[in-house]
């Protein structure tokens, strides 16, 4: 059976690509929702709808794990949604410990979506862990409109980049959680925008260490070292689609199925 991820777009392609480098045996369906994204943007009860409709396709599909690829729907919906599948459930990491421990200051940054900045994800994480971490949470609304019309390396970027890194002059910060999946594609155009020193954190590492564990306790590791499969899925523009999954994971020419999340 294979691991279902997902995302409103292309950004969890990056998780993809960390699960795909770890388990390398593993088959993976992924889907993005090209024709409703940024989620950004939208209220709760529609991201935690459109959570709904993925994990029902994934039902279907016969998945045997599902990983949230997406930090925006982690942070609304992956509460709501648990214990409503019958395939176990791995959220987008926060990532704020593997943060806090290259940070001996614990002043950390955060970038992500309105949406996740909103809900605290970090933030509530960090006071759980250490009352003494600081974050600085910024969202940057434009980031993920930008990635998904084709602007991943230009000057348009570059000048959101210097724009939205601004916010963490004289913040002291030390790392800087990549707090939306979209972020890591764009992520040497970031660090031309910081100082020097902080170090930028991809939480697809974490998330995919998790997956991993749970896939030993539930006993559904691929005994495969070699050869998964992958599919893909999205709602619209697949040329575009097919663009991104060839930048972020490599693969010529892949077939983009079509799927009208609507109807689950
Ligand atoms: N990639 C999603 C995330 O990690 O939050 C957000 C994408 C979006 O639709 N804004």
């Amino acid at each position: 059976a294979p691991i279902g991820v997902f995302d409103s777009g292309s950004g969890g392609l990056t998780v993809a690509r960390q699960l795909h480098k770890i388990l390398p045996g593993e088959n993976i369906l992924y889907v993005g929702d090209m024709k409703r994204m940024p989620y950004g943007p939208r209220e709760p009860q529609e991201i935690i709808k459109f959570m709904g409709q993925f994990l029902n396709f994934f039902t279907t599909k016969k998945v045997k794990l599902a990983i949230f690829a997406c930090n925006t729907m982690t942070s609304w919906g992956y509460e709501k949604a648990i214990g409503n599948t019958v395939y176990p459930l791995v959220p987008m990491s926060t990532a704020v410990a593997e943060a806090a421990s290259l940070s001996p200051h614990k002043t950390i940054g955060v970038i992500a979506t309105e949406a996740t900045v909103k809900k605290r994800f970090h933030a509530d994480m960090a006071a759980k862990i250490d009352k003494d971490i600081k974050i600085y949470a910024v969202a940057c609304p434009q980031f993920v409109t930008l990635i998904e019309s084709g602007h991943i390396n230009d000057l348009i970027l570059e000048n959101a980049a210097a724009y939205y890194m601004q916010n963490f002059t004289g913040k002291n910060i030390e790392s800087l959680i990549l707090g939306c999946t979209h972020y890591p594609i764009i992520k040497d155009i970031l660090s031309k925008h910081i100082e020097v020193g902080i170090k930028l954190i991809d939480p697809a590492v974490s998330t995919i260490e998790k997956a991993v564990s749970v896939m030993q306790k539930n006993n559904m590791l691929n005994p495969a070292k070699t050869g998964g499969r992958m599919e893909f899925f999205f709602s619209s523009a697949p040329d575009h689609a097919a663009h991104m999954v060839k930048i972020v994971m490599g693969i010529d020419n892949p077939f983009i199925n079509n799927i009208d999340l609507d109807r689950f």
